[in-house]
């Protein structure tokens, strides 16, 4: 064995953890579990403890850790060709966009990375389709985001937020935002009629971060009519919504609603590598012209291959439609163990993206706690905040599985002793 691989033997949890903060940058403050191994809903740590994973890398891992068709499409793949760069054809991009195109019913996809640059690309076709299309004045476009979203961590993204622990100290900020409340058809009529120069609004049908916010039924339905209606482009970030996850192929199908630009990530990939894609109809993707935006690994093979496998697992596997009876059972039993404790005030959520709300400060660490017991017990997820937990478990858990992992989180709750 080389010497990485004798160390890489030798290691201990304490000694990965170490090896960290020794070298990495500090830009996460993980949970002090280190993972090793993922096969489904389970992941193990170096020292053989199994987790059921309630995070699934914040929903990147719907079809269950290393799918074997997932897995195989990737080895497949890797060992005839990874990459060729746009500036060649390849025979595998082609067939991607026929298939993922008809699969979510739009013209054209323009296939990235991770989700932030979905979200950036998905704000430069909505510049650019106001200036060539809309006729808005040059550079004058705006775009309108909600308060509490999270697209991601790049300048423009983090421009929109409001969040200080993603702009302090990040300035100066991205010109030509527009932020109106979440869930406020009104406030977002105002500001259609106030500013004529919009392009887009682009927002998350449930906001993850902020603690898995589901808007009022309607909301949808009423964002699609305001945004036909004044002639802006409806975004909608489905980056970690979509695929399954809220117990309909994306969160805009549960009101049937279909957006302008759509943008897609995360469990794209099956977990296995970055894969976007932003999905619109000619009038708005031919706007962006040749060598006007693009990127290194955008469409490349691997990708395209690992991505269509993942797609395909998600129709046969009817993830859909598991998360959707699954989420409706969890729901159920956490709102039975609210009954039983002061500590839960609040559980929402659709189909397997769920979360609980502590009675307690958003800046208190209660949650974080909270979550240091259930990884006692084996179940891991992460607070969003002080006072929330998220729990979105790969799609693929099975009806036995939820219900052992409700009576660990009851275990939890109920032992759950305020310090
Ligand atoms: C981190 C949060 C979740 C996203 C939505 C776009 C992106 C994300 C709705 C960008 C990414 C990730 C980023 C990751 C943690 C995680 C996260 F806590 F940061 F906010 F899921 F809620 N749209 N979310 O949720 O996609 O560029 O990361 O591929 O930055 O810590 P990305």
């Amino acid at each position: 064995m080389s010497e990485s691989q004798v160390y890489q033997a030798s290691l201990t949890s304490q000694k990965a953890i170490e090896l960290e903060d020794r070298y990495g940058a500090h830009n996460y403050h993980p949970l002090p579990v280190v993972i090793d191994r993922g096969e489904g809903v389970f992941v193990w740590d170096l020292e053989g403890k199994r987790y059921y994973d309630f995070l699934s890398a914040y929903s990147a891992v719907n079809q269950g850790h290393s799918h074997p068709r997932i897995v195989g499409a990737l080895v497949q793949q890797a060992q005839k060709i990874t990459l060729t760069s746009r500036a060649f054809y390849n025979s595998q991009l082609g067939v991607y966009e026929k298939f993922i195109t008809n699969f979510f019913g739009y013209d054209k996809v323009l296939p990235m990375n991770t989700g932030v640059e979905g979200g950036e690309t998905a704000m430069k076709l909505a510049r650019r389709w106001a200036y060539d299309v809309k006729k808005v004045p040059a550079n004058e476009a705006k775009m309108v985001f909600v308060s509490g979203n999270f697209w991601g961590r790049t300048l423009a993204a983090i421009s929109s937020s409001q969040d200080p622990s993603s702009t302090n100290g990040f300035g100066p900020f991205v010109p030509g935002y527009i932020i109106v409340p979440y869930n406020d058809l009104h406030a977002l009529e105002q500001a259609f009629k106030d500013e004529p120069n919009i392009a887009g609004f682009m927002f998350e049908p449930i906001q993850g971060e902020a603690g898995v916010v589901v808007p009022d039924d309607g909301y949808l339905k009423g964002v699609r009519d305001l945004c036909s209606k004044y002639n802006v482009l409806m975004i909608a970030d489905e980056v970690q919504t979509g695929l399954a996850r809220t117990g309909k192929m994306l969160a805009c199908d549960h009101e049937n609603v279909k957006p302008d630009i759509l943008v897609l990530g995360k469990a794209l990939s099956g977990g296995t590598l970055p894969v976007a894609a932003v999905l619109a109809n000619d009038h708005i993707m031919l706007t962006i012209k040749p060598g006007e935006h693009g990127s290194t690994y955008g469409g490349n093979p691997l990708a395209c291959a690992v991505a269509t496998e993942a797609l395909q697992v998600l129709v046969d596997e009817n993830l859909s439609q598991n998360a959707f009876e699954l989420g409706e059972i969890f729901r159920k039993e956490m709102k039975n163990l609210q009954d039983e404790t002061d500590l839960i005030t609040l559980v929402r959520g659709r189909g397997l993206l769920n979360a609980i709300v502590i009675n307690d400060s958003e800046d208190s660490h209660t949650a974080w706690d909270l979550c240091m017991n259930l990884a006692k017990l084996g179940l891991l997820a992460k607070p969003t905040h002080g006072n929330i937990i998220r729990f979105a478990p790969p799609l693929v858990i099975t009806q036995n599985q939820l219900l052992e992992c409700v009576s660990i989180i009851r275990k939890a709750v109920l032992e759950f002793k305020k310090h």
